[in-house]
Order: C-alpha cells, then structure tokens, then sequence
C-alpha cells in the first residue's frame, strides 16, 4: 500500500496530481485547508493505493472461474483447486484487514501532519494511553499557546500536568467515632467484590476497625459464597441480605461494627430495571459512602454512560481498578474530567489486599501515559 500526502490549490488540482502519481485506483483518505507559513490557504489530500489491487483483482477473477466450475463437476475431483482458492481468499481477508489497520491508524493520528515533530509525539502517546480525541488536542493546543512545543521533556511534562490537574482525589475511608456504612457500586465483573474484601481488611488491620462484610449480591449464583470465603479467610465478619428488607434490618440491627461495607449486585447499565431493583437495596442501607467502581480497561464512551446511570446512586467517589491490565488511564482521566467525579483508590491485580492503593497524584502519574 502507498500513501502520499500532496499540496494543491484546489481539490480538482490534487485529485489531478493524485491520479498522475499514484494512477486511477487511488483513493482520496482525507482532505482538508491548510495555512503555509507565508499565510496561503491550500488543500492538503491523502491518498492511497493498494499496490497489489490489481493483482488481487486477477487472481479473485480466476477464482470465481474456479468456483463455477466447481457448480459443474465434482467437488471431490476439484479439492486441490478449492484448497489454493481458500488460501487464497485468507491472504485477500489478511491483505484487507491490514490495510483497515493502516486506515485506522491513519485516521486516529490524522491531525498530527500539521503539529511540530515534538507535539505529534506526544499527541500520539495521548491517544495511544486512551486520551480521548477532542481532550488530546484540548492539552496540544494549551501546551503550543505557553510556547513549549520546541521541548518535547517540557512538552509532555505539561501534558502531565494538565492531566493530573483535571482529575480530583477524595479522601480515603477514615476512622471516625460514628458507624460508616459503605456501600460498592459498578457494572458486572468490573471488581466491586476484590475491592471490597482489599479495603475491609486494610480498614481492619491497619485501621483496627470492626468491620462487617453485607453481600447484597443474592442473585448471582455464587455471589454469596465468593465473598463468604474471603471474608471467612480474612477474620471478617460476614452476612448475606437476600432482599431489601433484610438489608435494612442488618443496617438497624448491627450497632457494634464501625464500618458495614455492602457488596451489590453487578448491574447492565443499560438495562434500567437491574438498576431499579439495586435503588431498592440502596433505600434500605442509606449508604454514607458510595463508591463506583470502575475498570481502566472500559473506554471512554463505556465510562461515561456507566457514570451517568449510577448518578442514581448519589456516587461520592470512584474506585478504579484493573490499572494493571490497562494501557495508560487516558480513558478513565477523560471520562473523570467530563463528570468531575473524584478518585479514592487504585486497584492494580489480584492479590488481595496487596494490589490496593490510596489514589494521589504521584501514583496517577505512574499509570497515566504509555510513554
Ligand atoms: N488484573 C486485575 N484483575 C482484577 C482487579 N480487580 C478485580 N479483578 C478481577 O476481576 C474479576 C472480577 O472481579 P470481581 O471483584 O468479582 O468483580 P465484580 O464487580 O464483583 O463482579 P460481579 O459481582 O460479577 O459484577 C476477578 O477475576 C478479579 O480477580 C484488578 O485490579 N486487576
Ligand atoms: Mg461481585
């Protein structure tokens, strides 16, 4: 495949040199104005050619001859013939898909062609760590206005900057003299149960709290049994609320623990009746603390709406876990600043409660970019 990117002072100009360089089988990626140095408007056009287009043309033609034939005779007498028109049809699906790849590529990076040198690299390890599009050139544009872009250290340190400025951290569990209740919410299997079970044993031994595990996460076959062993094994007390009632009745009930943490059930964000039936459960707890969990490894759009339907649960804070499966938190710092929902923790694998981290700007900056 080759790419060329031409300069013309009108659309039909480039579409004419496009089609002397690279012939009449190129196709046009992108057009758009740009400004010269000396202040001129022209048009600059990508184009592309998929060198092997005619080849792959031929050998598909002589393909459908061959498949034809094979409506005629039989199909046993033919094998060797339908073997090499497989092989053939794979390396065609291969060839696409890895000019898909450049296209998408081509089309993720596409305003970098007119950035310094310094800026596009660090617009491209923005994108590549989930930074979304529109947020990427936002923190480009700010860092060109300070005059930094001949300095790529200084450029991407203000990119950090500018990210760990757009996201607020809340303040971790403490000890306090009134009972707490704290409640998990999130989509399923984003880590609500692991970070539960983290925090209480970091609240029971390095807070000496009296902590009572509550699954609310009845429905789900082995929901109770998963968090029962790991409280069982932790020294933690444990009980299961089969409905909103019981819930309230453990919450009235258990006046000895300081701190009640609640599991509940992983919700669809896009069905509204799993969430009707978790604001019956959150009624009956009247949580002090809600934190909504969430995967670095979800996208942006992901994010955003799972943030919006949890807003049912007057979310105080996030959790936010997977960091270790993630490329960068683009994605989560994007989403964040949009909602300006702050971070209380970081959850960074499996290992219960070692993978579990109080969230501050020097930790951020750790997971931030992919550089
Ligand atoms: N790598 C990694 N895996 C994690 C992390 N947190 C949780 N997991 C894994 O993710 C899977 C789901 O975790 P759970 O805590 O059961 O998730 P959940 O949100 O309670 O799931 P549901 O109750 O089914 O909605 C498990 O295999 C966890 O071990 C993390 O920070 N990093
Ligand atoms: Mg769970």
């Amino acid at each position: 495949m080759r790419i060329k990117k031409i300069i013309a002072n009108t659309v039909k100009e480039g579409r004419e040199i496009i089609e002397r360089d690279l012939g009449k089988d190129a196709i046009i990626l992108s057009s758009r104005k740009a400004k010269l140095p000396n202040g001129n408007v022209v048009i600059e056009l990508v184009a592309a050619l998929d060198d092997k287009a005619n080849i792959k043309e031929q050998s598909t033609m002589q393909n459908t001859r061959k498949v034809n034939l094979y409506e005629n005779s039989s199909l046993l007498s033919n094998s060797f013939d339908f073997k090499e028109l497989v092989l053939s049809l794979k390396s065609d699906i291969s060839n696409l898909s890895n000019t898909l790849e450049t296209l998408s590529e081509n089309f993720k990076y596409r305003y970098t062609g007119t950035m310094p040198k310094q800026l596009a690299q660090i617009y491209k390890i923005l994108r590549n760590s989930g930074v979304s599009e529109e947020f990427a050139l936002n923190i480009i544009g700010r860092i060109s206005a300070k005059g930094l872009f001949l300095d790529y250290k200084k450029s991407l340190n203000e990119a950090q900057k500018i990210l760990l400025n757009s996201v607020s951290f809340a303040n971790p569990i403490m000890q306090s003299p009134m009972r707490q209740i704290i409640a998990f919410y999130g989509a399923t299997g984003c880590g609500k149960t692991i970070s539960l079970v983290k925090l209480a044993i970091i609240c029971k031994l390095i807070y000496k709290q009296n902590v009572l595990i509550v699954s609310a996460d009845t429905h789900k076959i082995g929901g109770v049994e998963q968090l029962q062993t790991l409280a069982s094994i932790s020294g933690i007390s444990f009980k299961a609320a089969y409905n909103a009632t019981e819930l309230k009745n453990i919450i009235v009930q258990e006046k000895n623990y300081n701190i009640i943490m609640v599991d509940t059930t992983g919700c669809n964000p896009n069905k509204q009746n799993d969430l009707d039936f978790l604001v019956e459960y959150h009624k009956s707890m009247v949580p002090d603390l809600r934190f909504l969990v969430l995967s670095a490894t979800t996208s942006k759009n992901s994010l955003l709406n799972i943030i919006d339907k949890f807003r049912l649960f007057d979310i105080n804070s996030t959790i936010i876990t997977k960091v270790d499966e993630a490329t960068g938190l683009g994605n989560i710092i994007s989403a964040l600043e949009i909602k300006k929902l702050p971070i209380s923790y970081f959850a960074t694998g499996q290992s219960i409660p070692e993978d579990f981290e109080l969230a501050t700007s020097d930790k951020l900056l750790d997971y931030l970019l992919m550089v």
